[in-house]
């Protein structure tokens, strides 16, 4: 019995990889970065356009979302040019009952720049429902730290070295800034919703609603992808690429377009924002 239990090389099982050991993006991932760039650019002359139609002091909800169109069709750029993408080794270890640990490895390409997207765009988007909903500005910083502490976490969990507790740590840790970010938006921000006008309430609850499936997607398509490597580095594209024209163009639209006939949802800036505009 011990000759059969002896851990030698050669009795080794083979292993073999249920995972691609290079992963790496293809033509159709290309295709869909170049695709969602273009949407994007499109999606932020739409939005300067429509900003054109009203009166200053009325374009705060037109700056904040035509400048989330602008940096994601930057960070779009970047990708379908190669640049803002690292590629990340990962440690696979297979145990055997019978023999030592064996180890594989994986090469995978992490797309970092959407990670600058994001840190940028979602706290704009944050920002957009905030106002909308009249949150006060207490709230509104908690829910913009929360949600730059979530996307950095996510970050540092994508490079994260596997079997140690960096990669699911951060992901732990970035889960719970996502809950703190919802329970001020569904929560609180409700609640000032409901204060405003029926109408307000209702259009706020759609869009936050909308907003939150969304959302809630990334963490669990990066699970799949990120997390336990078993979407290829083009279906990630492809995945965060329909979410993407979702969280920030239609989303962006539907805001806009509302917003236009829905004067209550008006933001009385005054101060610097309207500063020189006289009567305007
Ligand atoms: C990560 C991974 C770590 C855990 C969580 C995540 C959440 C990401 C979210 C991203 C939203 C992006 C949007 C982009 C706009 O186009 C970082 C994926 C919770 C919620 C709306």
């Amino acid at each position: 019995p011990t000759a059969t239990h002896t851990a030698s090389p050669t009795a080794l099982p083979t292993v073999v990889p249920d995972r691609p050991e290079l992963q790496f993006v293809g033509d159709e991932g290309k295709k869909t970065l170049w695709v969602v760039f273009v949407l994007m650019v499109i999606a932020s002359a739409a939005f300067a356009a429509l900003s054109w139609r009203v009166p200053v002091n009325r374009r705060l909800y037109h700056v904040i979302t035509t400048l989330i169109t602008i940096i994601a069709a930057l960070s779009y750029f970047a990708m379908a040019t190669g640049h803002g993408v690292s590629v990340h080794t990962i440690t696979i270890r297979h145990q055997h009952d019978h023999a030592p640990d064996t180890f594989t490895t994986i090469k995978r390409q992490v797309f970092w720049a959407r990670y600058v997207d994001w840190t940028l765009t979602t706290p704009l988007l944050l920002l957009d429902l905030s106002l909308l909903a009249g949150l006060n500005g207490a709230h509104i910083l908690m829910a913009v730290v929360a949600d730059v502490i979530m996307i950095l976490t996510g970050l540092f969990a994508a490079f994260g070295t596997e079997n140690t507790p960096q990669k699911w740590g951060w992901y732990t840790i970035a889960c719970i800034a996502y809950l703190v970010v919802i329970w001020h938006l569904a929560v609180n921000g409700r609640a000032q919703a409901r204060a405003k006008s029926q109408k307000v309430a209702s259009f706020f609850g759609s869009i936050a609603g909308f907003t939150l499936v969304i959302w809630t997607a990334y963490p669990i398509i990066w699970g799949i992808a990120d997390g336990s490597r078993h979407l290829s580095v083009d279906g990630e594209i492809i995945a965060y690429a329909v979410l993407d024209v979702l969280a920030k163009p239609v989303f962006g639209t539907w805001l806009l377009l509302t917003h236009a006939n829905l004067p209550e949802t008006n933001i009385d800036l005054g101060g610097f924002w309207a500063y020189g505009l006289g009567g305007e």
